[in-house]
């Protein structure tokens, strides 16, 4: 038992992580095929200022700086994505050798620098020959993946044993199918209802490969959750709070614990899930080593009736900072999502795989950047992780958002979330005050650190 609170478990894992197509760059090099992203970065008009992740931060030449940066940091592991169309090209059937050996130098070279790697199947760069054929919204994508996660498990799984399936498929299918604001940018409800059912059924075949493949695996799937707050007592404002609530989280946490699809939203939605045939709930169902989460904000709920006709006037109303992103710094709803996964859903290992935030850096004349609302995001974060574990909560890690300034999506290089500065110019690295704050953090397993 720990008896000093601020102190973490003596085998708590301290990491970064970034994803494939937010930093490596070399889009179209060493045979690396089309991605989603990358027709919808080229695409006009689809991200902020037309940026693309053509170089990003050029990691694909650049790792092995970045490998040593990390050492200097003391961090201990590193979460990373593998890019799919490097591996599968045309998404399935051809390998290419020389993707598959990028993945393979950057695992030896972690481990000869003692990273420990995490490795992420799927952080959004669907290869586009997939997306030709239906993408996620049709089920001839699973095998495909099924196919791909063989193979690189099979080429890596020697040396990496902790995978996680996906990142995210909540943004994947509806903020790609749905939105339209990320690749491959289509707005149809129904295709990402569809898409979401094929990822997790996606997650769920792979899992039991994964183990065949990698002896002593420990496999998760990494969800982006939000708790929801609602704006005032009424009941249309607790309606709206549960209804979002079902829509990011319930949606995923409820079919990954047995619970199914939920019904309300799945009302909500009036689809009539046919995608779903006998037996994917149970495969889906397929035992996981740990949950990874991904927090960044919560949300408070507002229903679109007006106050009005509410008749309750908001009660409730952000009170943290708020990060470039637009979204309130609100450490305690970590804590309290941290709770009810564990306590209500019965997680029984936690993995912190995303926490951090993007605000406006600026650069001194000696090059250095001070960034204290990044370094303070992380602590008050980090703080309240080791309060969920002195109440119980198995959480056994966690890694910052990002180890890098990258590519943010839609919003292409105008949001910095790295502890560590990318010139985009001459991509030259510095390390930001929060990344020296955090390497301090790490050697005395400790965030009450100055
Ligand atoms: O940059 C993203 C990441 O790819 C997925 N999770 C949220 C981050 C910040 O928006």
């Amino acid at each position: 038992m720990n008896n000093n609170k601020s102190i973490f478990p003596k085998d708590f894992v301290w990491g970064v992580a970034t994803a494939s197509y937010q930093i490596e760059g070399a889009w179209n090099e060493d045979g690396r095929g089309e991605s989603i992203w990358d027709r919808f970065s080229h695409t006009p008009g689809k991200v902020l200022n037309g940026d693309t992740g053509d170089t990003a931060c050029d990691h694909y030449h650049l790792w092995r700086d970045d490998i040593k940066l990390m050492k200097s940091l003391g961090i201990a592991a590193y979460r990373f994505s593998v890019a799919w169309p490097r591996v599968l090209p045309q998404g399935r059937g051809k390998i290419s050798e020389a993707g598959i050996d990028f993945y393979n130098q950057l695992v030896d070279g972690l481990l000869e620098a003692d990273i420990v790697p995490y490795v992420t199947l799927y952080h959004w760069d669907l290869p586009q020959a997939l997306e030709d054929e239906g993408g996620w919204p049709s089920r001839l994508v699973v095998d495909a993946f099924v196919e791909y996660t063989d193979i690189i498990t099979r080429a890596l799984g020697d040396r990496v044993k902790n995978w996680i399936t996906l990142n995210e498929p909540w943004v994947s299918a509806f903020v790609g199918y749905r939105d339209g604001r990320h690749a491959p940018g289509h707005m149809d409800l129904d295709k990402a209802v569809a898409a979401s059912h094929h990822l997790l059924l996606s997650h769920g075949r792979s899992v039991p490969v994964i183990r065949d493949n990698v002896k002593d695996a420990n496999v998760g799937i990494t969800l982006n959750l939000t708790p929801q707050v609602p704006a005032s007592p009424s009941v249309v404002d607790k309606k709206a709070a549960t209804w979002v609530d079902g829509y990011i989280n319930r949606f995923f946490l409820d079919p990954l614990t047995g619970r199914g699809y939920p019904q309300d939203i799945v009302n909500s939605f009036g689809n009539s899930m046919d995608f779903v045939q006998p037996g994917d709930m149970d495969t889906i169902l397929a035992p996981i080593d740990f949950l990874g989460v991904n927090y960044y904000t919560r949300n408070i709920a507002r229903s679109e009736i007006t106050p009005e006709e509410q008749n309750q006037p908001q009660t409730v109303f952000r009170e943290g900072a708020i990060t470039e992103m637009d979204w309130e710094v609100y450490p305690k709803g970590l804590y309290n999502l941290l709770g009810r996964l564990h306590f209500d859903y019965g997680f029984q290992s936690i993995f912190i795989t995303e926490n951090g935030a993007a605000f406006p850096d600026e650069v001194n004349s000696d090059g250095e950047v001070d960034d204290p609302a990044r370094l303070s995001y992380i602590k008050e974060h980090l703080k309240m992780v080791n309060e969920a574990i002195s109440i119980g909560v198995p959480v056994n890690g966690y890694f910052v958002w990002s180890l890098l300034d990258n590519f943010e999506w839609g919003f292409g290089y105008s949001k910095r979330f790295g502890i560590v500065r990318v010139d985009f110019e001459t991509q030259k690295r510095t390390l930001k005050s929060s990344a020296k704050w955090y390497s301090k953090a790490i050697q005395v397993n400790n965030a009450d650190v100055e």
